[in-house]
C-alpha cells in the first residue's frame, strides 16, 4: 500500500488541530454511499473525536495548544468497503508541525531544525495552514494583522518557496466562517499575491509544463465549525454563539486533493499515460470504460479500490473547484495577475 507523507506548517493557534479533527470527522463515516472512508488507530481516533466533540459542544472548550514535542503524527488509512470486504487503498500521514515547533526552528534550535528540514524535504506534499483570522484582519486593514502575519504567513511562504521542488503545495485558509460574510476566496488570493514568496510559488507553478496534469498550488477555504457557530468578541477572541450546530465546511477537501495531485505529478503517472491509458486515467480520476457504471460494486481488489477512490475524490474535487475558481491560483488567467508589491 502506498503512503503519502504531508508536513503541515501553521502558526500557533492557526487552526491546524481543529482542521485535522474535522477532516477526520467528515471522512470517517460522512462519505456518501459506499464512498472511501478514513481509518486510524483507535487511540488516535479517540483523541480526534474528543477534540471535535469538545469544540462542537456549544458549552465545551477549545482544544489545548499542541505541545511542541513530540510532534504528533496522524496516520490515516483510506479504505473502501465492497462486497463485505474492506480494501486499504493508501495511507496518508500528517505531521502536525505545530506553531510552537516552528518557533523553535526559527529560534535556531539546531537539532529541531535538522529534523524539520529532513521531514519537509522527504514529504510528498506540504500543507500550509493560514490563519483565517489573520487574513480577516489583513483584509480589514486591522493593525492586529501584523502580529499574526509574521510567523503565520511570511515564514510559511518562505519555507514553502525554498522547499517546494515540484511537489503539491496546498494552503488551507482556516476559520472560513469568520471571513466568508465579507470576502470571497478571490479576495484572499489577491491579498496573498501581495506576498512576494507566495506570488513566486504561484508563478513557478504556472510556468510548469503546458497541460501539466495537476496544479502545484491550491488554496482551500475550510471551517472546522461552519457558519454561525462562533464569532469574534471585542478582544478578537473566538466565542461560541450557542446559536447553531457545528457543521464543517470543506474539511475533507485537502485530503481528497492530496492523492490526486501527488499521483498526477508522479513521473510514473505521466510515463504510464503513454503505455497504460487505464492507470493514467485512474490517476486523473476518469472512469476507464470497463469500470463505468459499476460504482463501488466494481471494487474487487486493491487496484480497483484505488481506481474507485480516485474517481470518487475527483468528482468531489470538481464540484469544489466549480464553487471556488480562485482555489487554483496558478490557473487564473495571466491578465488577472499583477506583480506583487514587496512586503
Ligand atoms: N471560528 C472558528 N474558529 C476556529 C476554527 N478552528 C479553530 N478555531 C479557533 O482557533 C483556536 C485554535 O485552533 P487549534 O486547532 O487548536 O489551532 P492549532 O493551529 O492547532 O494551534 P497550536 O496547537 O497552538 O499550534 C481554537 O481554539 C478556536 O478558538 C474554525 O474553523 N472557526
Ligand atoms: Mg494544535
Amino acid at each position: 500500500m502506498d503512503s503519502f507523507d504531508v508536513v503541515t506548517l501553521g502558526a500557533p493557534g492557526a487552526g491546524t488541530t481543529m482542521f485535522l479533527a474535522a477532516m477526520f470527522g467528515q471522512l470517517q463515516g460522512g462519505q456518501p454511499g459506499n464512498g472511501p472512508f478514513l481509518d486510524i488507530t483507535l487511540a488516535q481516533a479517540r483523541m480526534l473525536q474528543r477534540i471535535l466533540a469538545a469544540a462542537s459542544d456549544p458549552q465545551g472548550g477549545w482544544p489545548d495548544t499542541t505541545p511542541p514535542s513530540p510532534v504528533p503524527e496522524w496516520e490515516f488509512t483510506c479504505c473502501v468497503r465492497s462486497a463485505g470486504r474492506i480494501f486499504e487503498v493508501f495511507g496518508i500521514n500528517y505531521l502536525d508541525f505545530a506553531g510552537g515547533r516552528l518557533q523553535q526552528v526559527l529560534d535556531g534550535d539546531a537539532e529541531t531544525g535538522r529534523r524539520f528540514q529532513q521531514r519537509v524535504t522527504s514529504a510528498h506534499a506540504l500543507l500550509g495552514v493560514l490563519d483565517g483570522l489573520a487574513l480577516r484582519y489583513l483584509l480589514d486593514d486591522d493593525p492586529r494583522a501584523e502580529r499574526l502575519v509574521s510567523l503565520g504567513m511570511r515564514t510559511i511562504f518562505r519555507i514553502m518557496r525554498t522547499h517546494a521542488g515540484g511537489r503539491p503545495i496546498h494552503f488551507i485558509v482556516t476559520k472560513w466562517d469568520l471571513l466568508a460574510d465579507a470576502y470571497e476566496l478571490g479576495d484572499v488570493r489577491a491579498k496573498l499575491m501581495e506576498f512576494g514568496d507566495f506570488a513566486a510559488l504561484v508563478q513557478s507553478a504556472r510556468s510548469g509544463p503546458p497541460g501539466a496534469p495537476a496544479p502545484l498550488v491550491r488554496l482551500i477555504p475550510v471551517s472546522a465549525l461552519g457558519f454561525g457557530f462562533a464569532q469574534l468578541d471585542e478582544e478578537g477572541r473566538v466565542r461560541k454563539t450557542g446559536a447553531a450546530a457545528a457543521s464543517p465546511i470543506n474539511a475533507e477537501i485537502p485530503l481528497i486533493a492530496l492523492p490526486i495531485d501527488v499521483l498526477a505529478q508522479a513521473p510514473q503517472a505521466q510515463a504510464a499515460q503513454a503505455q497504460a491509458p487505464q492507470a493514467a486515467q485512474a490517476a486523473q480520476g476518469q472512469a476507464p470504460q470497463a469500470a463505468q457504471g459499476h460504482g463501488p460494486a466494481g471494487v474487487v481488489d486493491q487496484r480497483s479500490a484505488l481506481r474507485e477512490t480516485v474517481r470518487s475524490f475527483r468528482r468531489q474535487l470538481d464540484r469544489f473547484e466549480e464553487r471556488y475558481p480562485a482555489a487554483l491560483p496558478d490557473r487564473q488567467s495571466a491578465g488577472d495577475w499583477s506583480p506583487p508589491e514587496a512586503r
